[in-house]
């Protein structure tokens, strides 16, 4: 609670002071989530201030930027040039997105207090954006022309180092070849063996640079990365599900959504790996499905009608994941060779993709693990100040400290 006034800025609360000073996408999701339970009314505005940010094809923005801020945090305001992009907002933002998992947190927050929801009328504002949002990813982004929604830049995923992405970005030029070195504002606030590398960061510039100079308008057919994230569009079918319930709650038909999240449900199959027993990403250009295990591929256990349930299960609860006796859900399986049990999405376990596995297993039935899971995101969360992320082997924290959505989903769990 203290950690999300300390973070709170005008409508909206940064994921951490220092390391991340403007207003991420999912970061504002899973902060309404927790927020519902001490202010429903500005758990609303955290929504509603992303939202006011959409641009007019739909696409809600990966960073909402404070221009006061603009030298904290690369590549900000004066990088994107928003602004000389038509369709943009008023406000200044990333071109990119981020995991649409805006729908089910609006959907939480309006339950939380309906009477103060329908007197602010705040889900039949959120329902038409909402709806933009999810046609967006439909209209702009099947760019494998399977009906899932492609990312075109690591950050898209919200996991932005995984090894899922180390192939892809393989093929992705460096900006630092022949330049200047990257800036990165970043490691004044965070340990370097603690967040992506120069090499890295060299690759996810140009892709934003080669996005942003084509207008970010999605046409572009020589953009170097171009994947299918199991994670993105199993959160792309869930909020479907929860637009179902938005929109019975309007009065409207939930029979479209319920579609939509089955097709999706149908479309991810090819991504599934029965090597790997989990779901993986795939290279849209060159077609491969990436041989590494994430727990990007577990969250498709969050779908009801997944054919492949048993199988992530058994994945999760086995060696690669060891629900039960790791401390929480790592990003990587614990088994691979580049397991990292402190570099960011590379092996840390995250409260995000942790409290998503708790819904999920609450969802399947597994009751027990799920109150086990959610018990030690808790202990572990109020112990080490609301990491970033900690250790999935002993629980040691890492990242920054009085981290947002560490807070606000810890707090959901205690009620
Ligand atoms: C991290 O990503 C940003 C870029 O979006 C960064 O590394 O600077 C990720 O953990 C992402 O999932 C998260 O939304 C963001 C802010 O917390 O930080």
């Amino acid at each position: 609670m203290e950690v999300l006034l300390r973070n709170r800025a005008a409508l909206h609360t940064l994921p951490a002071t220092g390391l991340y000073p403007h207003q991420w996408s999912w970061d504002s999701a899973f902060t309404a989530i927790g927020l519902r339970h001490v202010s429903p009314r500005r758990a609303q505005q955290e929504l509603e201030s992303l939202l006011g940010a959409q641009w007019a094809d739909g696409r809600l923005p990966q960073i909402v930027f404070d221009r006061q801020r603009d030298e904290d945090y690369s590549p900000g305001a004066a990088f994107w040039r928003s602004e000389e992009i038509p369709g943009s907002p008023a406000v200044p933002t990333a071109g990119l997105v981020q995991p649409p998992v805006h729908a089910r947190a609006a959907l939480a927050v309006h339950r939380a207090d309906e009477a103060e929801s329908r007197r602010r009328g705040f889900l039949e504002r959120a329902h038409p954006r909402l709806l933009a949002w999810h046609g967006y990813l439909r209209t702009r982004r099947d760019r494998g022309g399977r009906g899932l929604a492609s990312i075109v830049h690591p950050w898209e995923s919200g996991m932005d180092n995984s090894p899922a992405w180390d192939g892809p970005l393989s093929r992705v030029p460096d900006v630092r070849a022949g330049g200047p070195g990257v800036p990165r504002p970043d490691l004044r606030h965070a340990d370097p063996s603690e967040r992506p590398s120069n090499a890295e960061y060299g690759r996810y510039l140009h892709l934003a640079a080669r996005y942003r100079d084509h207008r970010c308008d999605d046409a572009d057919a020589g953009h170097e990365f171009v994947c299918e994230d199991p994670a993105f569009n199993a959160l792309w079918a869930d909020a479907e599900l929860a637009m179902a319930e938005v929109a019975a709650a309007l009065g409207g038909d939930r029979a479209p959504h319920e579609a939509r999240a089955r097709e999706l449900t149908a479309a991810l199959e090819p991504l599934f790996s029965p090597a790997l027993g989990t779901y993986a990403a795939r290279d849209v250009r060159t077609g491969e499905l990436q041989r590494v295990a994430t727990v990007a591929g577990l969250l498709p256990l969050l779908l009801p009608h997944l054919p492949r349930a048993a199988e992530l299960l058994a994945t999760l609860r086995g060696p690669r994941f060891r629900l039960g006796t790791a401390v929480m859900v790592p990003s990587h399986d614990l088994t691979a060779a580049g397991f990292d049990r402190a570099r960011y999405w590379r092996g840390p376990s995250w409260s995000s993709t942790t409290w998503l596995l708790v819904q999920a297993l609450r969802g399947r039935g597994a009751v027990a693990e799920a109150r086990a899971l959610g018990a030690q995101l808790r202990r572990s969360a109020l112990q080490h100040g609301f990491a970033e992320y900690v250790d999935p082997i002993d629980g040691t924290p890492h990242g920054t400290r009085a981290f947002t959505w560490t807070a606000a989903l810890a707090l959901d769990l205690e009620l």
